[in-house]
């Protein structure tokens, strides 16, 4: 395990984007730290003005922040809406970075993605592999708000010894994910399509683009531990890849949610929308050689979304 650089033991820490996915599972597993977890929802701050972050932090002086805050969404969302997916990120974490150094913030932790890497990055994608090739079209807008991130915790590291750190998460799934077909990520869409089609005796669901492409996919829960380790135990310039290590094609990942579900219908393509970048497996080597590890394999967790939807479904009607 590496010595410990950040004790989070009495702390005010807070958490931007706690209502997000990621945001409120940094918030469950902050429960198991001794420190107060500060919050501010949409209505009571926005993130994208400069004034209000900027009111907000010299009123609420935190001692640590995790910068979970982001306009986020699928393949589609990401190439339909580039001008939100740009400007509102770029407003977000230049607003908070730039008030947490001047409000004497010790330790912030900036959340990424792994789409900030060349389309066709050397396989698995090292941390090195960053601005080494052209970015996937689809969703370039969101990567260069983020390579944005990184390097402005880079440059108030360098130019202020700020101590900034960015981790770079794969694939994400997991408690309070989007289902909404036109905008989520594709394990929350499949479960939906699946679990819908099984009720109504459907007899097939249909994937955009080829079901060829891989992706490696992460447990929210899992990401938020790493980034509480991360913010104890890294201080460094470059940023950190976060990943399970293993990675399925979409076709199998939509075989084994119809497993998982009990839906033996047939699955369909649809070559009209995009893949997206063919493989992106990151190499996680740098984070497990500090002492941390997933614990949610990808079967148990898409058994857990499976309930968890069920439950959503069966409070909606
Ligand atoms: O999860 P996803 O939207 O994001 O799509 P990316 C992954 C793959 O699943 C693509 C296919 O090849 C999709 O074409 N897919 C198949 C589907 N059926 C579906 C479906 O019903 N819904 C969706 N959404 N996909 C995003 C980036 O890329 O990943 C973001 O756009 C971010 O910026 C995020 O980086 C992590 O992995 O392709």
């Amino acid at each position: 395990m590496a010595d410990a650089t950040y004790r989070l033991a009495g702390k005010r820490v807070y958490v931007a984007g706690h209502r997000g996915m990621v945001g409120s599972a940094i918030v469950r597993r902050l429960e198991r730290e001794d420190c107060t977890v500060l919050q501010a929802t949409r209505s009571e701050l926005d993130l994208t003005s400069q004034a209000a972050v900027q009111a907000w932090f010299a009123a609420n002086r935190p001692d640590a922040v995790f910068l979970a805050a982001a306009k986020v969404g699928g393949i589609l969302a990401n190439d339909t809406m580039p001008a939100d997916f740009l400007y509102e990120n770029l407003m977000i974490e230049a607003n908070i970075i730039e008030a947490a150094h001047r409000n004497g913030v010790e330790k912030l932790v900036f959340l990424g993605s792994s789409c900030i890497y060349p389309k066709f990055a050397r396989q698995p994608i090292a941390e090195s592999e960053l601005l080494e090739g052209a970015l996937e079209p689809t969703n370039e807008w969101y990567a260069i708000a983020k390579i944005a991130g990184i390097k402005l915790c880079q440059a108030y590291r360098k130019q202020h010894g700020a101590d900034f750190i960015s981790a770079m998460p794969t694939n994400l799934y997991g408690t309070g994910d989007n289902y909404d077909l036109k905008t989520s990520h594709v394990l929350p869409a499949l479960v939906r399509k699946v679990e819908e089609a099984r009720a109504a005796g459907a007899p097939s669901i249909t994937l955009w683009g080829s079901g060829t492409p891989l992706r490696e996919f992460l447990h929210a829960d899992d990401c938020a531990d790493a980034l509480v380790f991360l913010m104890r135990h890294y201080s460094g310039h470059e940023h950190v890849n976060v990943g399970s290590g293993a990675e399925i094609s979409i076709r199998d990942l939509a075989q084994m949610i119809a497993r998982a579900s009990g839906y033996d219908g047939a699955i369909e393509l649809d070559p009209s929308k995009p893949d997206g970048t063919p493989r992106k497996l990151m190499d996680s080597a740098k984070l497990r050689a500090m002492g941390w590890q997933p614990s949610i394999g990808l079967e148990a967790g898409i058994g857990r979304t499976l309930a968890e939807f069920r439950e959503l479904q069966a409070k909606a009607e």
